[in-house]
């Protein structure tokens, strides 16, 4: 099973993370690391951070010969702005400046604040900052590619920032191709249809202009997950209880919907359900409609596992809202500092990330764990079993 940890503050010297479950042989393309990690910098909305900042991993530990030895894989990613912090954020002496006293209503930094106890919530703020989904993201980009070895594939797009909403119908035949994902990033936005990316980027610009920010929400599409992935016996081994944990773990996720969810719960059970057909060609079962998102009973049903993700709006406004000093008690306007107007296009490249693993776990707790070749196997040898 794969674990990880990350640690880093988002102006610290580094970020860096360990995973360890990462079974041994899986070759490992480096630059596809760095290449999800730069489609998480993408996004018209970011601000001047993202400008500074090449994200890379530099990898320590873990493999030999571009493939995984079975140990954990361990690897940092140096910040570019660290430069201009490495005396506020000295390890060993601090030097004063860029306190946070007045906590941002919607951020961690009130709740972080009192419960370890710190005078200065900047020790909240920097590892609490969306900086640290870079980390999840390399991550993800190792799970990936485990994943690519059996042929699933994760895509994500931005169906909603602000009000703008983009009309599923409309954008129905390149859901079902395979270039969801190199469409998106060609997009400002990551959003797939041309009229609703405008729309998006006038709002953001407006926004801005505003002083203020957007949140949206994602669809997370993940295809050929074979039928029978998760659990319907435990309640943690249930896939969709993963993924939601997963997803919304995400910094300034809100909500998550598997399939239609809340969008069809007006629906009777008979307008509901995906009824069941019979492929003789291709010895499959399967579902002319999908509005369970290809899970059912906690177990993937070998449909599109489709979810959707909602991101808050970022919490730093240049206009601020009503806060009260964290010593003083007096009421002050909230801590301002550079920050985005939206970051909903990387929010859907962090999820495909986020989810990368729990898939990529459910396939090795079914299938072997040790080494890549015995997993495969197991995999095969499970895909014939059901077409029989
Ligand atoms: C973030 C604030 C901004 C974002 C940051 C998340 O950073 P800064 O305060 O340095 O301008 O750009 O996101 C990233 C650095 C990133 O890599 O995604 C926050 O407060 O959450």
């Amino acid at each position: 099973m794969i674990r990880y940890l990350t640690s880093g503050e988002s102006h610290g010297q580094a970020l860096s993370a360990i995973i360890e479950g990462l079974p041994a042989n899986l070759a490992v393309d480096i630059q596809s690391v760095n290449h999800e990690l730069s489609r998480r910098q993408q996004g018209y909305g970011r601000g001047g951070r993202m400008r500074m900042e090449k994200d890379k991993i530099e990898i320590l530990s873990g493999m030999r010969g571009g493939k995984t030895i079975g140990s954990p894989v361990h690897f940092v990613l140096y910040n570019k702005d660290w430069k201009n912090w490495a005396d506020i954020m000295n390890v060993e002496n601090a030097a004063p400046g860029r306190e946070l006293t007045r906590p941002r209503p919607g951020h961690a930094d009130l709740a972080g604040g009192l419960k370890y106890d710190f005078n200065d919530l900047r020790n909240v703020l920097e590892r609490s900052s969306a900086r640290e989904t870079a980390m999840r993201v390399a991550i993800g980009a190792f799970a990936k590619q485990l994943l690519s070895m059996f042929n699933i594939r994760i895509f994500s797009h931005v169906v909603q920032i602000g009000h703008i909403k983009v009309n599923e119908s409309e954008i129905a035949d390149i859901l079902r191709g395979d270039e969801i994902n190199s469409l998106a990033d060609n997009s400002q936005v990551r959003c797939l249809h041309g009229e609703t990316e405008a729309q998006m980027v006038e709002l953001i610009r407006e926004t801005k202009k505003k002083g203020d920010t957007l949140g949206g929400i994602i669809q997370l599409v993940i295809r050929n997950v074979p039928p029978g992935l998760g659990s319907y016996v435990h309640w943690d081994r249930k896939l969709d209880s993963r993924l939601a944990a997963a997803l919304i773990s995400i910094q300034a996720a809100k909500g998550i919907q598997i399939g239609q969810g809340f969008m069809a719960a007006d629906r009777p059970g008979s307008q509901f359900h995906d009824e069941i057909y019979y492929d003789d060609d291709q010895k499959r079962f399967y579902r002319k409609t999908n509005t369970s998102g290809g899970i059912e009973g906690g177990m993937s049903t070998g449909e599109d596992i489709v979810i959707y993700l909602m991101k808050k709006p970022i919490p730093t406004l240049m206009k601020p809202l009503h806060s009260v000093d964290y010593h003083t008690k007096e009421p002050f306007e909230a801590h301002k500092e550079r920050s985005d107007i939206t970051a909903v296009p990387a929010f859907g490249v962090i999820a495909e990330n986020v989810a990368a693993p729990i898939i990529a776990n459910t396939i090795l707790e079914k299938f072997g764990s040790d080494t890549l070749n015995d997993i495969k196997q197991s995999y095969e040898h499970y895909l014939n079993r059901i077409k029989k």
